[in-house]
Order: C-alpha cells, then structure tokens, then sequence
C-alpha cells in the first residue's frame, strides 16, 4: 500500500525512522506497508544491516541461535530464508536484513549515507525538524528511533595516541577489507568483540598482544553448520518458538533445569556444567542450574568450573592465571561466546598482556607503552566497546519541550517509560530505548513496533496529537530497573567496568541503563499498557 495519508501539521511526513537495523526496517514496514504512513529512513551506513552493517570486524557473530534471532511477523520471510550457522555470521544476519528490505521493498523509504545530526521540538506546531548531517532538513509528526543499544564507540581516551604512525582500527566500524597478514598487531580490549576477534586475527597476523584489564568468563560458543533437518525444524515450528522465546526472561530457546546448584552434589554438579559447557553458549547460564542468577554461592559454582576449564586448555599457567576471572560473579559482565579463544594464547604468536595492575600510559610512534614496558605494533586494534543505550542519543542534539536537552535530562542516568518514550519529548518514540530489557532483541524489537504503531494507530483514530511517558511512570519504571538489577549478578558489575551500569565509559553516570526483570516481563507490561489505554503515558 502507498502512503495514503497527507502528514498532519504541515509535516513533510508523518514519520522519520532512524537507523534501518531490525527495529527501522521493521517499523518502516508497519507504518508505511501497513497503515499507510507517509515514513522518511535515516541511515548513516549506505546501505540496510543496522549493528550487522557496522560489526565487520573478523570472526563477528551472534550469540543467539539461528532459530530466535530473526523476523517472524512475516510467513514468507521465514518460508525464503534460512541462516548456515547455528550462531549466524555477521555476513549472514547482514545479508538476511538486505533480503528482508528488498522483499518488504523498504530501500525506497530511506536515505543510506546520512546521519541525524539533530531532532526538535516545535510545541506550537507540535512538529519535530529533524537535521541530518547532509544538510538535510525534515519536518516530522512522529520522530522514532532504531539506534541500537550498542552503536555509538567506546573509544579510550590514551595520551598521545595521535602519534601512533601505525593503522588504527575500531572494530565496531571496521572498514570492508583490512590486510593483516604478516603484520604485528596489538588488541585492546577482551568483551564480546576481542575474545571474536583475536582466534581470526592470530591466524592471519605475525604476531598478537592482547591487552586485557579484566578478565571475562568466556564460555565456548560450539558454534558449527546447521543440519538441513535443523532448519527444517527452525522453520516448521516458528510459531512455536516466537510464542516460547516471549516467555523467557532472555527471549531465549531455553527452558530451565529445575535443578539448583547448591541442591546437588559436586559430581552431579560437574556433569552438569560439562553438558552444559559442551552445548555452549548461554545453555551453560541458562539449562545448567535455575539457582546460578540470583545465589552468589551457586553462582561461585560455576565460575569455579570455568576457571578449571582455563587452566585446562591454556598451557601456560602464568597466562592461564592471568586470563582467570575472580572477585565478581558470572553475569555481571555480559559472557562472551567464543571460538577458540582460551586455545589462541597456546599459540607462539599470542601474547596476553595484564594491564590490570601495569596501565597503559601513552601511545608511542610504534605502540604503547605500559608502566613497565614498550609494544611495537603495525596496526592497533580497539574492541573497547560502546557507550552503550543511551551514547547514540546523546550524539544527537535532541530537544524536546521549552528547548530541553535529552542529553542534559539524562545526565544522571536514563528516564524511560519501558523504554519507549521520556516525558518533555512528545512523539519521540524509541525503539528498545534506554531501560528496555536486555536480552535477545529481535522478538522485544518486534513486540515495541507493534506497541509503537498500535499507539500511533490509537492516537490518529481518537484524534489525539502526542504522547508521552509521564513523570511517574519513568521516575518508577528506573526504579524498578534499578532494584531489579541490584538483586541480581548484573547489578554486581560497576567495579568490573560493566556497560550494564554505564561504568565503561569514563566520565559517565554510573546508572543501571537496561532492564533486568525479563523480557518476559516487559512484553507483559508494554501489552498490559496497550490494552488500558496507554496507561503510563499522556496522551493529549
Ligand atoms: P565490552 O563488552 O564493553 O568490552 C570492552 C572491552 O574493552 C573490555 O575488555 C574492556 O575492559 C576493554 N576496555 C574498555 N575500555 C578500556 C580501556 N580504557 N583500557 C583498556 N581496556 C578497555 O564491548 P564489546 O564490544 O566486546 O561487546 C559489547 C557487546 O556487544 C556485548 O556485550 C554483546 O552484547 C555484543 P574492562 O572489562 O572494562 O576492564
């Protein structure tokens, strides 16, 4: 269906949608396919694929399985489309979200190589302008954002790092083809990304150094080929398992053990965490022992059988020793899935240095320099992470009523209702905003789109202009994320850096910025509001 309606307010368009990832494309498709919104895309990369466009550094992958990370709004996009790998490749979800723009014929609705730059308010006309870096400027009813929870870099502030004469690289903005064969490469940073990348970059490289400031539970990702017959299966029960994943606090294929840690014995115990380090990934967190998350001696269970599976595989003790987390649980820092990666530090050309205690001080013309010692590299590498939720919305000047800087009202942590709107910014909608539920975000995407065009839906058939999160509603809503998240291993993480709690990024608020109370929970709660009425939001 082509756009039918004429904007209200003198509006350019009824919608802008920034960022085409899974929530932009999937919202374009709502209000344009569907309701026959007049729908304008932002999208600063140059084409469709959202973090799976930026995230093409080496050995990139998801850590959910095939089966829950993709659309299941659509029969067909299931019918046509099945993924290779258990955990699919960066190139994969990449080429599933271009399949899923094309077949949805969503590429006419964006502008690819731009980037918002900034979104006002105008009360009177109750219009948004938006302003992108192109010098383009669009007037909107609705402003809504697909901009990631974990977009805008992380970039560690190293003295004189200008004068590094080698290639620097980001690797959440890694650029199409990088030569690193035959060169001295040094890696900071072993979350998610480094602990990805450096089983890849140890292959082609003469030599790896790893800087690790803390080091992470790394659980094996098994990652392998599907089975035609586990496609099938993927594709056969789809319903089932959207319907499933809704009902688990991680919007994960798991189904809990029953079995608490403390209740068995140390034999059953280790059986189970063998079968659980064998299956990989989050089976070891989520189908070993119900108790793990919110019992810190069960918890110490765990953490104690990885770091036996350290010493295990890493045959050096001294690095062994090094790499072996202690002093916070398992789940306060997000565990990485990897392949190969305690092995990697087996290899001569593989170094692992702790800056724990021996800082980096300043970069050099050939490296960096530690306290204690000088690296020489050809090529630096940052797996230094995100300022995570709320980072991309502060690189926006974004102003709400009376002229109020989003960035400056956030400034002591994010205010949300359910992570889809704050009060003072009137139909700026946020897809997965700050303090909605981390966990595997395809099925929270779909389900916050369809609240968004719901609510949209609502106010145009009742004749109402805005709305928004009211006071209450996200002074309680933080609240409730923030105990939520202190009861549990995920609250534990501000001494370990974690960007859980915004303590990553030097200088930022330390404020719990993702909801821990399941995405379970919040589907239950985003519904239980759409059914009354909005209730939590103003609607005027
Ligand atoms: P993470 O998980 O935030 O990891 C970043 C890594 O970079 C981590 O090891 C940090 O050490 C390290 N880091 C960050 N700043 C510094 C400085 N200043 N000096 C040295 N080392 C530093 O980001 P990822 O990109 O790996 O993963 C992000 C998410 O993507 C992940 O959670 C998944 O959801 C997907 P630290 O641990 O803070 O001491």
């Amino acid at each position: 269906m082509n756009a039918t309606n004429v904007a209200r307010h003198g509006a350019d368009v009824d919608a802008v949608v920034v960022g085409a990832g899974f929530s932009g494309l999937y919202m374009t498709h709502k209000l344009r396919n569907e309701m026959g919104l007049s729908v304008r895309g932002i999208e600063a990369g140059s084409g469709p694929g959202g973090v799976w466009y930026w995230n093409r550094y080496p050995g990139a992958h998801t850590d959910s399985l095939h089966s829950i990370y993709r659309f299941t709004f659509d029969p067909a996009l299931i019918e046509e489309w099945s993924f290779d790998k258990r955990y699919p490749s960066q190139q994969e979800v990449h080429r599933y979200l271009e399949f899923v723009a094309d077949r949805l014929d969503l590429r006419r609705s964006f502008t690819f190589n731009s980037r918002v730059v900034s979104m006002h308010y105008d009360e009177d006309r109750t219009v948004w302008t938006v302003t992108t870096d192109t010098g383009e400027t669009i007037t909107s009813t609705y402003v809504i954002t697909g901009i990631g929870l974990l977009t805008a870099p992380n970039l560690p502030s190293i003295k004189n790092l200008d004068s590094f004469q080698g290639e620097r690289y980001f690797a959440g903005k890694w650029p199409e083809k990088v030569d690193l064969a035959g060169k001295r490469v040094g890696l900071i940073g072993t979350g998610s990304t480094g602990i990805q990348i450096l089983p890849m970059v140890a292959e082609e490289a003469a030599h790896v150094s790893v800087f690790q400031r803390t080091p992470n539970y790394v659980l094996p990702a098994q990652n392998r080929p599907l089975t035609q017959d586990e496609k099938d299966e993927a594709r056969a029960h789809y319903r089932e398992i959207a319907q499933h994943i809704r009902q688990h606090p991680f919007a994960m294929r798991f189904t809990p053990s029953g079995l608490n840690a403390l209740d068995v014995d140390a034999a059953t115990r280790k059986a189970v965490y063998e079968e659980g380090w064998k299956k990989g990934g989050f089976y070891f967190m989520f189908e070993t022992f119900d108790d793990i998350q919110i019992n810190e001696a069960a918890n110490e269970t765990a953490c104690e059988f990885i770091r036996e599976k350290i010493r295990e595989i890493v045959k050096d003790p001294e690095t062994a020793e090094k790499l072996t987390p202690r002093g916070y649980p398992l789940g306060a820092k997000r565990p990485p899935a990897g392949t190969n990666y305690y092995e990697s530090f087996n290899r001569e050309n593989v170094t692992l240095v702790d800056i724990s205690n021996d800082p980096i001080v300043e970069a050099t013309r050939d490296g960096l320099r530690t306290e204690s010692a000088e690296f020489d590299f050809d090529v630096l590498i940052f797996a230094t992470g995100f300022d995570a939720s709320t980072g991309a919305f502060i690189d926006i000047d974004i102003r709400g009523r009376d002229g109020m800087s989003l960035s400056e009202k956030w400034e002591n942590g994010p205010l949300t209702n359910l992570g889809l709107s704050t009060a003072g910014f009137p139909n700026l909608l946020m897809i997965t905003g700050p303090l909605a539920p981390f966990a595997n975000l395809v099925p929270v995407i779909e389900e916050a789109v369809d609240w968004i065009a719901a609510c949209i839906a609502h106010l145009r058939k009742n004749g109402l202009t805005t709305i928004e999160s009211s006071e209450a509603a996200e002074q309680a809503w933080a609240q409730h994320a923030t105990d939520i998240a202190n009861m549990l291993a995920a609250g534990k993480g501000e001494s370990v850096h974690t960007w859980f709690a915004g303590a990553n990024v030097d200088g930022k608020t330390h404020a719990i910025n993702v909801y821990f109370g399941g995405a379970n929970a919040y589907i239950d709660a985003i519904h239980s509001s759409a059914e009354n009425d909005f209730d939590g939001f103003v609607l005027k």
